[in-house]
């Protein structure tokens, strides 16, 4: 048993708070029960600041890894609504400033939150699989996790493969349902399937996270750049971000200078037998492979006809027809590490398409648990 201590006064001695590390998805983050941070908000954030090390690019006195992907905090707690287990509020340490956002949510961390409440005791597994429905706080919606427990110990090794991710691990099953406008209000935030910004095409969507996608050669680039090469493109960045700034307040988002969120996506025709390829930026740094929610909120435009992805993304026959129905569509999501799936559920009544869901596959891993030491100094601003 690890022992805790939040903060003593009279305490010389930094202070050590209960923290487990893990992968979730193709993230990894610090995770917390709530109660075992400090309850204050603004002192919760300077706390976090200090168990990732920003800011600083190399968060070198802190267990970040220097990298947006890698300097995430997942806080956990007892639910707050009837229909979930858990509340996981999500909190983006940002690297290279004195900042901590929680105007997202993470799918990846999302991952690693069903076994970490079962670990500390919030949600009783059962002997096969336990069904975790997860209130993500950030934005309201529910995800329902499904996590592999023989035996009522969750299993973390298994055969399902994720790209962006050596090897292979247990597949833990996500489910989502009512993320449409979760952070601009509206699956399309303009009103528009397609907007003119800057002089460039772009569509701009939110199924779980806001996203701005444009056609890669309108940007004058392939599309399947590598992420190095992309984040070292100062001249496609600062075009890109301009687009952010002058659509960000068009999606309901308000000033989106110091926000991490839209995101933005290129788009080019898939070049693996997948469904559309993309290179996004989180939204300065080109990721490593995509978001969860960022490929389910590409999947949707994929899906809908008269968006950015017309003539790009190559659907199975008759996806985008205006048949009657619900059905499901499965949308691969090329990237650069390789690919994501999406499960789409979709319902069609007089050629109008509705996504009414989604389903995807994860995979996490407890790495290491224990206590994260917080200088004295922290505690006083
Ligand atoms: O889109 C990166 C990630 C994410 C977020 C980001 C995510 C999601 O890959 O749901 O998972 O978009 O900042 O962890």
């Amino acid at each position: 048993m690890v022992s805790t201590s939040l903060h003593d006064t009279s305490a010389r001695a930094q202070t050590r708070i209960r923290c487990m590390l893990m992968r979730g998805g193709t993230s990894k983050g610090a995770y917390f029960l709530a109660s075992d941070l400090p309850a204050d908000p603004a002192l919760r954030d300077r706390v976090l600041l200090a168990v990732m090390g920003s800011p600083d690019p190399r968060q070198i006195d802190g267990i970040g890894g220097a990298d947006p992907l890698t300097s995430k905090v997942a806080i956990v707690s007892p639910a707050t609504r009837d229909d979930a287990e858990v509340d996981y509020l999500f909190a983006q340490v940002v690297v290279n400033e004195a900042r901590v956002d929680y105007g997202q949510n993470c799918g990846n961390l999302l991952a690693g939150v069903g076994p970490f409440a079962i670990e500390r005791g919030l949600v009783d597994a059962l002997d096969g699989a336990t069904s975790v429905a997860i209130h993500m706080v950030n934005t309201g919606q529910i995800a329902v996790a499904n996590v592999p427990t023989p035996g009522r110990i969750v299993q973390y090794e298994g055969d399902a493969r994720i790209d962006g991710v050596p090897g292979t691990a247990a597949a833990i099953p996500l489910a989502f349902r009512d993320t449409a406008g979760s952070t601009c209000g509206a699956l399309l935030p303009t009103g528009k399937l397609k907007d003119t910004v800057e002089g460039v095409d772009v569509t701009c969507i939110d199924n779980g996270m806001p996203l701005v996608l444009m056609r890669a050669q309108d940007l004058g680039r392939t599309g399947y750049e590598t992420r190095e090469q992309l984040d070292a493109d100062e001249d496609l960045k600062a075009r890109i971000e301009a687009i952010r700034l002058a659509i960000g307040p068009r999606m309901n988002l308000g000033d989106v200078r110091e926000r991490t969120v839209p995101k933005m996506c290129l788009i080019a025709p898939p070049r693996d037998g997948g469904t559309i390829s993309t290179r996004s930026f989180i939204p300065h740094r080109c990721h490593a492979s995509i978001g969860v929610l960022g490929a389910v909120s590409v999947a949707s435009a994929a899906a809908l006809p008269g968006t950015v992805c017309d003539g790009i993304a190559v659907l199975a026959e008759g996806a985008q027809g205006d048949g009657q129905g619900d059905d499901t569509e499965r949308v691969v999501v090329e990237h650069p590490t390789g690919e994501f799936t999406v499960g789409l559920t979709l319902a069609r009544r007089d050629g109008e398409t509705e996504i009414t869901g989604a389903a995807l596959l994860r995979t996490a891993r407890w790495l290491f648990d224990g206590v994260v030491a917080i200088p004295p100094s922290v505690w006083t601003p």
